[in-house]
Parts: C-alpha cells; structure tokens; sequence
C-alpha cells in the first residue's frame, strides 16, 4: 500500500493539525507529548500476581504513565466477565472433544485481556478480533451462540458486523488491523465520534499488513488502538524467534504513534490503560499501541500439541499470575466480593454455559452450495464449474439413498 498525495508533503497542514490535536489530547490528561509517547520503563502492573494492590509509590510509575485505579463498579463487571469467560473457554473446549465444535483456539488465561477489550468501548465504537477473541466478543454483548457458530463450521459467522459492530472473527492472521484502520478512516472522514478497537497477538506483528496498518492510521492520525495481546507463542514459535525488539509497545514509536506495555493477566491495570487510551484516542490524540504481557495457557487449538515445545515448568509459572484468582482474591480483601456473591456470579457463568451446551447441540441443515455464494459478485468459470460438480453429485447421491429406502421397503 503506498501512501501518496499531500500527507508525504514535508510538515503540510494536515500533519501540523494532527500535531496540535495530539498535544492537546494529552495536555487534558496532564501528560506532555515527549512523556507520552515512549512505553513506560516497566510495564503497568496495579495488581500482583497475589491479588495485592500496588501501592503508587511502589508502581515505578513515571511522569505520563500514572493510571488511576478504576472505580468499584467497573471492577466488579470486569470480575464477572472474568468467570463468565474463563467457563466459556473450557465449556468450548469440551464441546470440541464431543465433536460439537470443529476447533476452538482458546483465550483461557488471556480473560483479562478479553474483557477488558470489550469493556473499554462504547456502544458507538468498533472493535477488530482475532479467531482467538470469541470471549471479547461475547463480553462485547453479541450472543454467546452467535459468536461460537463460527466454529463449528458450518458458516462464515453467526452475527452480523454492522449491528454489533464487531468485524468477523479474523483467522488470515493480521487482515483485520488493515479492516479495522479502514472503518476508522471513514468515521473520521464522516465526521463519527467512533475508537477502533483492532487486536492482534505477538506473533501477527511480524506480518506485512501489520506495518500498512500502523503505518496508515499513524499518518492520517485514525482513532484506532491497536491492542496486541503478546501470549508469547505464535503457534509453536516463541516470542524470541518473532521479535527481538525491545518491547511489541516500542514497534509503535517507528511509527509516530504512542506504545504502553501493561500485565495482561491484571484486569484492573489493563481497564485503566485501554480506558485511557480509548478517551485519548476520542480527543484526537490518534493512534496507540496497547500490548498486553500474557500467556497462552492451552495449546493453540485443538490440532497442537505444546508438550512439544515448550516446558510444563513454564505453563506452572503463569498458572500463578492466573487473571482470575488475582481478581477474586483483590475484591475479596477489599470486601466487594462476598460468597454469596461468589455463588450469584458462577451461576450466571453456568448459565451462559448450559446455553453454549443447547445451543451448539443443536443440528443444522446446511446447503454445500453455501460454499460457492459470497466469494465473489459474479462466480469465476472455475466455481461455475465446481458448482455443477457438486449439483451433480448431490443429485447423484439423493437419487441412490432414494432407491436404497425403495429396496428396504
Ligand atoms: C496470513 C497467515 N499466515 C499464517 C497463518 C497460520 N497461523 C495461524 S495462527 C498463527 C500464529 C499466530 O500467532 P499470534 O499472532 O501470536 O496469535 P495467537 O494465536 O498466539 O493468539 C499462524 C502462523 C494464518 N492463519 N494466516
Ligand atoms: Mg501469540
């Protein structure tokens, strides 16, 4: 993708505007540019891995990096989304062993990345998943069956985009930053009051369209945050292999843009940063990198095997960052959590389940032509032809199970 026209011009008007639109997105966040733009030294952890707070003082916090903690409310509903999403990544998992499901790749471990992507936009905004984010989706408010259908299956995706405002689930790895950059060039050209949400995994950030997406949101100064969860394998390549930059938060500073690096497995440090950055990105600040420092606790999908790639030790040692213990046992110390509130939220985590279990036992009648429609407005001569294959040996075989029933009779 080539950018042309006057954007390349040396310091033309347009640049000059999006630089003062950025100072002034900042200033009202008490931030200055230079502070701003560079990932903090460490990344943004408020609560340890043991469910304590950090106090500030302890945070390592520097100038332009200082979150505040997220109000009561908002931690209570992440938590819930927590449990929910944690029961829906096993109750998935188990309906593809049952052969319910075809594959299901799995965010179990990366629960507070997923709900913290859903909680921080608004209904107007846009968000861009991955095949990895179904429970972000589901948190975003989409039905929690509509979501899964697309992973038995049988169609291109169970719920429409423009209502929900949420991209079909990507599996060509990266194409929807490039969807999402684009949706946000024209709310902005429309004037919307719209934040794109576009995700991606560490792995993703090695692709061509990774650059073209950040590239172009950087230069015509679009309201996307690019959310990388960095879960630290790209099937069985290892972060060290896809990246030896600093930080996947620095990869944004090539491109003019801010980066921040913050515990993907604590809830709250993420709601502060992805809330900031989504405000940020609303006052023009333009666009943002967010990564998120997380784990993949299962295996990719289904199809692998990670015993063949990485150690047991290394999975123990982020079963005790675990996102939701840390949450339960940080709400539970602050009194906000009671057992009863315990009990009230794990049955609405059962129901959500048992929902999933009807839902995708349900059988479904599928035309195999369906494979033919939605590619292209008009079909190549090659699809015709495939098409005709396909009716003929469709006819064929009606025509061999109706003579097979005659011959029963
Ligand atoms: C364009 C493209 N190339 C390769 C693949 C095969 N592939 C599927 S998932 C994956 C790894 C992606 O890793 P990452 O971006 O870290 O996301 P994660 O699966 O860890 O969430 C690869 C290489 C693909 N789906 N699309
Ligand atoms: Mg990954």
């Amino acid at each position: 993708m080539t950018i042309s026209a006057d954007h390349t011009a040396p310091h033309s008007t347009s640049t000059e505007a999006a630089e003062n639109a950025l100072t002034e997105a900042v200033k009202k966040f008490g931030i200055t540019v230079e502070d701003y733009m560079l990932p903090a030294r460490h990344q943004i952890q408020m609560v340890d891995p043991d469910g304590r707070l950090i106090p500030e003082s302890e945070q390592g916090t520097q100038p332009g990096h200082e979150y505040p903690v997220p109000g009561d409310d908002e931690l209570l509903a992440a938590y819930e989304r927590l449990v929910v999403g944690r029961r829906v990544n096993d109750q998935n998992s188990a309906l593809v062993r049952q052969g319910r499901m075809a594959v299901y790749p799995s965010s179990h471990g990366q629960e507070a990345c997923q709900v913290a992507a859903a909680l921080c936009l608004s209904d107007a905004d846009w968000m861009f998943p991955t095949y990895r984010d179904a429970v972000a989706v589901m948190t975003r408010g989409v039905d929690p069956v509509q979501v899964m259908t697309i992973f038995r299956g049988d169609w291109h995706g169970g719920y429409d985009p423009l209502q929900c405002k949420v991209g079909i689930q990507c599996t060509p790895l990266t194409t929807q930053l490039l969807h999402a950059v684009g949706v946000a060039h024209a709310a902005k050209l429309r004037g919307e009051d719209t934040v794109v949400l576009a995700m991606c995994g560490d792995g993703a950030t090695s692709e061509g369209d990774f650059h073209e997406a950040l590239n172009f949101a950087a230069v015509f100064h679009l309201p996307v945050i690019f959310f990388v969860q960095n879960n630290k394998y790209a099937i069985s390549v290892p972060l060290a292999h896809q990246s030896v930059a600093p930080s996947l938060a620095h990869k944004a500073v090539g491109y003019g843009m801010a980066g921040e690096r913050v515990d993907g497995n604590d809830v709250v440090a993420l709601l502060a940063v992805l809330d900031r950055a989504v405000k940020l990105a609303r006052e023009g600040s333009g666009p943002l990198l967010v990564e998120a420092n997380t784990y993949r606790m299962q295996a990719h999908t289904n199809a692998d095997d990670d015993t063949r790639y990485r150690e047991s030790a290394e999975v123990a040692e982020w079963r005790a960052k675990d996102p939701v213990t840390r949450m339960r046992t940080y709400l539970t110390d602050r009194g906000l959590l009671d057992d009863d509130g315990e009990v009230r939220i794990r049955e609405k985590a059962e129901a959500v389940a048992t929902q999933l279990r009807d839902g995708l036992s349900e059988d479904v009648a599928v035309d195999p032509q369906e494979l033919f429609r939605h590619v292209f407005s008009a079909p190549t001569p090659q699809l015709k032809e495939q098409s005709a294959m396909l009716a003929d040996e469709l006819a064929r075989d009606a025509a061999a199970s109706s003579s097979d029933q005659e011959a029963a009779k």
